[in-house]
């Protein structure tokens, strides 16, 4: 939550922290916490409290009315939800934003109208409002409501546009497709480190949370000869808000378009094994856990011992121990990914006329031969590719 906060840059002067088994159903901690929590905000000067889980719109509004009008009161979402405004870039990313903040908004609209209602009238306290005051209060929330209501649909619109172009892309590429890996893991494990040293690209890595949010793709080249695809994406975190996995869900879901999953995980992180849980989890909600998955233990650099930080570690794919800083283990999880990546062609036989040289040459880059036979009209193959070639290939089937 400091690193939330650090990276939206907010300075943290004071934390505290209660245990319930269900939350105040008016100001979310119990009546004692907030009185502390009033002190600490006059004794430190805060001007906001930011509570580490999701409020719900009257929680936000009874403690805004407690702690006072100068005091703002945010939940884990918006914080979330403004730092994923401020690092997105490209069209997509930025529409994708400015959706989930809006549908976030909507339920929370009523505060405005407690505090339209304020001005106008100078007394009605308490979100009752005064007789005389609904009319205009409703008046003003309706026309946000509908105009927020107006901004979505064009807003999906949009998207729906941004998405169909990318879509004819894809569908285009995906037939003479290179194998994808999809890099994975949580915020600031090392995914946009590790692609750099992968690949000589410069996607931008820094010390903060959701520092990548838009996807980017590039080529590697492996140690057997073949060439995959790595693609780069945003960071996981536990309590993902569910506004942004929404609105992400198309970014995410090419995630499930991979061969395989690079999960990144930050060795060093004291709360690694849990961050690995939030992956996962995350990974199934995407629809993306039955993909094969390799796993990088990142951050080695910065161990004396790292078997026994990597031994605590319930993992269940291979694991390689890595540095993508130094490059310290690099090489072994490319061998390892490759291994992995030739275990999942399917095996074919198929006999390729003369005058498709393209499909051939196709095949011994992509795939496998174990056995070719010249006949009098084409090349007869057995061997392996990769399954997002078999329809290029159907043709030329035979069994
Ligand atoms: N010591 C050390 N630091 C690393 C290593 N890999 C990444 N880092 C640092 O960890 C921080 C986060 O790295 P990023 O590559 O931006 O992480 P990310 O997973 O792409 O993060 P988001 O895009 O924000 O989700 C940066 O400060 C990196 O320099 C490593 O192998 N060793
Ligand atoms: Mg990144």
């Amino acid at each position: 939550m400091t690193r939330l906060a650090d990276t939206a840059g907010i300075d943290v002067v004071g934390q505290t922290f209660q245990r319930f088994d269900k939350p105040n159903a008016a100001t979310y901690i119990g009546g004692g916490k907030v009185a502390e929590v009033k002190t600490l905000i006059e004794e430190l000067q805060a001007d906001m409290v930011i509570f580490d889980d999701e409020l719900s719109p009257r929680h936000q509004r009874e403690l805004e009315e407690i702690f006072g009008e100068n005091v703002k009161v945010i939940d884990r979402t918006a914080l979330i939800l403004d730092i994923f405004a401020q690092h997105a870039h490209t069209r997509e990313g930025k529409l994708q934003v400015e959706l989930a903040q809006l549908e976030y908004r909507v339920p929370r609209l009523t505060r405005m109208w407690t505090h339209l209602a304020r001005q106008a009238g100078g007394r009605a306290g308490g979100a009752t409002g005064g007789v005389g005051l609904r009319g205009p209060g409703e008046t003003q929330l309706e026309t946000d409501r509908r105009e927020i209501g107006r901004r979505i649909s064009q807003i999906k619109e949009e998207l729906d546009g941004v998405r169909a172009h990318r879509e004819r892309h894809r569908s285009k590429r995906q037939q003479t497709e290179l194998q994808v890996v999809a890099i994975v893991g949580y915020t600031n494990a090392g995914k946009s480190t590790l692609l750099n040293k992968l690949s000589g690209a410069d996607v931008l890595a820094a010390d903060m949370l959701f520092a990548t949010l838009d996807p980017t793709t590039r080529k590697v080249n492996m140690p057997g000869g073949r060439e995959l695809l790595f693609t780069d994406t945003v960071g996981f975190i536990q309590k993902l808000p569910t506004q942004i996995v929404a609105a992400f869900r198309a970014t995410l879901e090419e995630i499930g378009d991979a061969d395989l999953l690079l999960h990144v995980v930050d060795v060093t992180h004291p709360n690694a094994a849990e961050q690995i849980e939030a992956v996962e989890d995350t990974l199934s909600e995407l629809e993306a856990d039955h993909l094969p998955m390799v796993i990088a233990l990142n951050k080695a650099d910065r161990l004396s011992n790292p078997e026994e930080a990597v031994a605590e570690l319930e993992l269940d794919a291979p694991a390689v121990l890595v540095s993508a800083r130094t490059g310290q283990g690099i090489d072994q999880l490319l061998v390892t990914i490759e291994a992995a990546m030739v275990s999942l062609l399917k095996p074919i036989e198929v006999h390729i006329p003369y005058d498709r040289g393209d499909l051939l040459s196709l095949f011994y880059e992509r795939g496998q031969v174990d056995q070719e036979k010249h006949t009098g009209t084409g090349v007869h193959l057995f061997g392996r590719l990769p399954a997002r070639l078999l329809p290029a290939f159907a043709p030329f089937r035979s069994e």
